[in-house]
């Protein structure tokens, strides 16, 4: 197989997700949008269609697929509106660290409702003064007998108002800075946790961003995923797998902001003619495309990786190799395709939609197109699981082995 060549089951998948996301999304986004609401009919539509679990393997209620197929689903639905898109990707964000790091029966607890979407999970990791400094959070989990008492608060926290269930990174020791951080999953209504604040964004709209509290909020001991002192590497080998899952939602921006602008192109006359057919639009639209077909086999590249190292680590693993959570540790090269995914797929979509804009003119600045919003959309994929400076931080840090 070529390496851009999809399976049969693999186009079935895109255009199944394609034909979901035209007749259901796509009519919804603007709306969604403008009232800043969260998608809950879509939220439903997706769990009718087995799209919240992408990931999670068959044995706890999933779907069982690949980052390459996720990746596929992901873009289809970014592609008529990045809120609704994040539904599944927020939720293989927060479910990772449990597959990761949780033990049988912790999987077994948690993951079948998170599977078949009747919970919402979150990744619960920032904090006001600990963005891309990750490891500078100050939430703390005190251990008290057989349970663990968090105290702090999160920020920037996706879906962290309506989800059911939280992967929350505490400091079990602060004086031993990331290694002293521990991952443990909350319940929502557990006393003492509260979301205080939902941010008021340029973008993704629909999209709860929360900022929480924890106050004496005592979770039970056997909550906590891995030893204590593995949360920092738990929620790193998370958003190495992640930042694809943002590539993906990115290049869906893009090619939605390119169908759009060629459309527009084709319908609107000026000077007696489509302005599709002078040159100086040709050539913009000419640069988005191969904008988002050099994103697109990058990102599936990126997917590509991730399965083969995925299915490696699980190989050791199986032969008794070393367990525990930094047995899924990813290799470099599959970290830095990651990262570069993420950051060349968010900044092309930055691109893309911008021009999207300007081939529309002053209707692309209003809301009656979607342009304006996609640009809006699009402008935060350089930003969440790592800004692209953190991206390119990691891919040379790989490259110069430092
Ligand atoms: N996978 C697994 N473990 C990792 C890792 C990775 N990719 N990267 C680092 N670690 C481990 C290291 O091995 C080290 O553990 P040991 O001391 O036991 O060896 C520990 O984590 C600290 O590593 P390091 O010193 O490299 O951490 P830094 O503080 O320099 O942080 C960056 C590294 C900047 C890459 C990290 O903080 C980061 O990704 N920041 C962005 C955070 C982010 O994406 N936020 C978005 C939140 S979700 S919207």
């Amino acid at each position: 197989m070529s390496l851009f060549d999809l399976s049969p089951e693999q186009q079935a998948l895109r255009q199944t997700v394609r034909e979901i996301a035209q007749a259901r999304v796509a009519p919804r986004a603007a709306e969604i949008d403008a009232k800043s609401e969260f998608p809950a009919d879509i939220w439903q539509v997706f769990r009718e269609q087995q799209l919240m679990g992408l990931g999670v393997p068959e044995v706890y209620g999933g779907a069982g697929l690949g980052y390459l197929e996720q990746a596929i689903a992901v873009e289809e639905i970014a592609r008529a509106d990045t809120t609704s898109s994040l539904l599944p990707a927020v939720q293989e964000l927060g479910l990772l660290p449990i597959l990761l790091g949780g033990s049988e029966a912790q999987k077994q607890r948690w993951l079948p409702p998170i599977a078949s979407g009747e919970q919402l999970v979150a990744f619960a990791l920032t904090e006001p003064g600990a963005g891309s400094d990750a490891a500078a959070l100050r939430t703390t989990a005190r251990r008290d007998g057989d349970h663990y008492v968090l105290n702090g608060g999160k920020r920037f926290i996706t879906h962290g108002s309506v989800a059911h269930v939280l992967t929350v990174f505490a400091s079990t020791d602060p004086a031993k800075g990331p290694r002293g951080v521990s991952a443990f999953v909350l319940e929502a209504g557990t006393p003492g946790f509260r979301t205080v604040r939902l941010e008021d964004k340029l973008g993704i709209r629909g999209s709860p961003t929360a900022e929480l509290v924890f106050e004496d909020c005592r979770v039970p001991a056997t909550n906590r995923l891995g030893e204590e002192g593995d949360g920092f590497p738990l929620a790193m080998a998370t958003l190495d797998r992640t930042r694809a899952g943002i590539a993906a939602q990115a290049l869906g921006i893009a090619q939605g902001a390119l169908d759009a602008a060629t459309a527009f192109a084709r319908e609107r006359k000026q000077f007696g003619a489509a302005i599709g057919t002078f040159e100086g639009l040709q050539f913009m639209l000419a640069d988005m495309a191969m904008q988002v077909e050099a994103a697109r086999g990058l990102v599936y590249r990126a997917c590509a990786a991730l399965d083969e190292a995925e299915a490696a680590i699980a190989a050791k693993l199986a032969a008794g190799g070393a367990q525990g959570v930094r047995a899924h540790r990813l290799d470099a090269a599959t970290q830095t395709l990651s990262a570069m995914a993420k950051c060349f797929a968010s900044d092309a979509a930055m691109r893309v939609a911008t021009d999207a804009v300007q081939i529309h003119g002053g209707y692309g600045f209003t809301r009656d197109y979607p342009v304006e919003r996609m640009m809006r959309d699009a402008k935060i994929t350089q930003i969440y699981e790592g800004t692209n400076q953190i991206q390119r931080l990691v891919i040379a840090r790989a490259l110069l082995d430092m």
